[in-house]
């Protein structure tokens, strides 16, 4: 091998599900004494996605960094509103920009992770270069089977009916029609659209990257690398759990009351960065809460995009439910240190969307999960993590948006996960074995480490 280290470009897409693990992989590789180069594209559409890139470039000067201008697209496309999906198509639009900056670098790059949504302009921009291009993807390796084999899907029209039962991938067990994300059954959808045209160019990548591990995925995983189903595929790569960097305390609010809180006795409500539920919806969840009795950590969003979300807690809960519950509770808004949150003692349960950093983070910490699947990948996810038994999913509370679930519902299912022993038990299983795939000779550890050798070659 060479003398000098690798040099690795890092291209996130919009959304703080999309920026965490790439930070978190720029953090594994400065640990393994890799060059890193950031790209991020500028404006973001939250705003705390440029807080935690600054935020993680003050705790790591070694990485480099290079913020390129975009312009936005601000009309919403007939399609969609969602300002994360148009985000998406605006960085791909600017592959362009790209070209003189990877080619200038100095030393030159070794290779590029790039974002699955960014991938046929990468693709293209990676191999004028002849720079090896890996893609990461975000989610489970189930629903990035499902985004791979999307063309196919869409060009036949009778493989993706919401009249049938399910939808078959050949060599993978069959996903349920109702997970499919709605989007998909509109081959016009923005999302849609973007998924359709860059699947192709997943199979021009070196390899896929993903945040999860070999005893969490083993079927899908083991039916994909040998080539049993989408032959076309490049390796998958489960590097994951990713592992969660040192995050200065004093940037967030601090919870001092969890620390109070008897050991696993909490649960710990959120769902996620892009999820905004409905004012009659969190009324019930309030409601779910108070009549289960258990403690809770709540942290709620009213808005989609960070900037907007000015709604006072009490204009959404009503005074009476926060001095009814405050010996019980706490409702936050705004961000929290979730890896800190789900790593603490005291919290014994999380009801979550199934965003699938969550997913792992969970995972990591063994701590089990009430699965309520708002949007995207998020049912694919649910059924994830329901056949590895790191939680329940109660399906009949439909997508996010389907129908109201009532505070007596909330409240049985709250019984269920935080009562259940046998659930809490596997869930520490899970968590252990997260930490033997990442912990040295681990399973993912082997393969990021494989990934870097080659790139030393
Ligand atoms: Br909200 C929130 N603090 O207050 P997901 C989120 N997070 O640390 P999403 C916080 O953001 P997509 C908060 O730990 C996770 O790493 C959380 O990613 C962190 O869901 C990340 O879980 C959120 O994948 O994104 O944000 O809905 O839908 O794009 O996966």
């Amino acid at each position: 091998g060479s003398q000098t280290p690798p040099h690795i470009a890092l291209f996130p897409s919009a959304g703080m599900g999309h920026l965490t693990p790439f930070l978190r992989i720029a953090s594994m590789l400065l640990s393994k004494n890799c060059m890193v180069t950031l790209f991020t594209a500028h404006p973001t559409v939250s705003a705390t996605e440029s807080t935690y890139t600054s935020l993680f470039l003050s705790t790591h000067p070694q990485l480099k960094h290079i913020n390129y201008q975009i312009t936005p697209s601000h009309q919403s496309n007939s399609t969609t509103d969602d300002p994360f999906f148009l985000q998406f198509a605006a960085i791909s639009r600017h592959a362009h920009l790209l070209h003189p900056l990877l080619s200038s670098a100095s030393p030159s790059f070794s290779a590029i992770f790039s974002d699955f949504s960014l991938a046929s302009s990468i693709t293209q921009v990676a191999a004028d270069l002849a720079i090896p291009n890996y893609m990461v993807s975000t989610s489970s390796v189930r629903f990035f089977s499902l985004m791979a084999y999307l063309p196919i899907l869409t060009s036949e029209p009778a493989k993706l009916s919401s009249s049938s039962f399910e939808v078959n991938i050949p060599g993978l067990t069959p996903l349920s029609i109702t997970s499919i994300p709605p989007p998909f059954f509109d081959p016009n959808h923005l999302f849609t659209e973007h998924i359709v045209s860059n699947a192709p160019a997943f199979s021009e990548a070196k390899g896929i990257i993903i945040n999860t591990f070999d005893w969490f995925e083993p079927e899908t995983l083991a039916a994909i690398n040998s080539g049993r189903a989408l032959s076309n595929l490049p390796p998958i790569l489960p590097i994951g759990p990713l592992e969660p960097y040192e995050l200065s305390k004093d940037q967030f609010q601090s919870l001092p009351w969890l620390d109070n809180q008897p050991e696993e006795s909490v649960v710990y409500v959120s769902f996620g960065s892009r999820t905004a539920m409905s004012k009659d919806q969190i009324r019930e969840l309030a409601d779910g809460l108070e009549r289960n009795g258990c403690r809770f950590l709540w942290v709620i969003k009213s808005s989609k995009v960070d900037k907007e979300d000015n709604q006072e807690l009490e204009d959404l809960l009503g005074s009476s439910f926060l001095e009814r519950t405050q010996n019980k509770g706490i409702v936050v808004k705004g961000w929290v240190n979730q890896q800190e949150i789900l790593a603490h003692p005291a919290t014994g349960g999380f009801i979550n969307h199934c965003g699938w950093n969550s997913v792992m983070e969970a995972a990591s910490r063994g701590v089990p999960l009430l699965a309520w699947p708002q949007h995207g990948d998020q049912r694919v996810n649910a059924e994830v993590v329901e056949n590895a038994g790191l939680g329940i999913w109660a399906r009949d509370w439909g997508w996010g948006v389907e129908r109201l679930v009532k505070g007596d519902e909330i409240e049985r299912k709250i019984g269920e996960l935080m009562k259940n022993e046998k659930l809490r038990d596997r869930a520490r299983k899970v968590g252990e074995e997260a930490r033997k795939a990442r912990g040295t000779d681990g399973s993912s550890d082997k393969v990021l480490m494989g990934v870097i050798e080659v790139l030393n070659l």
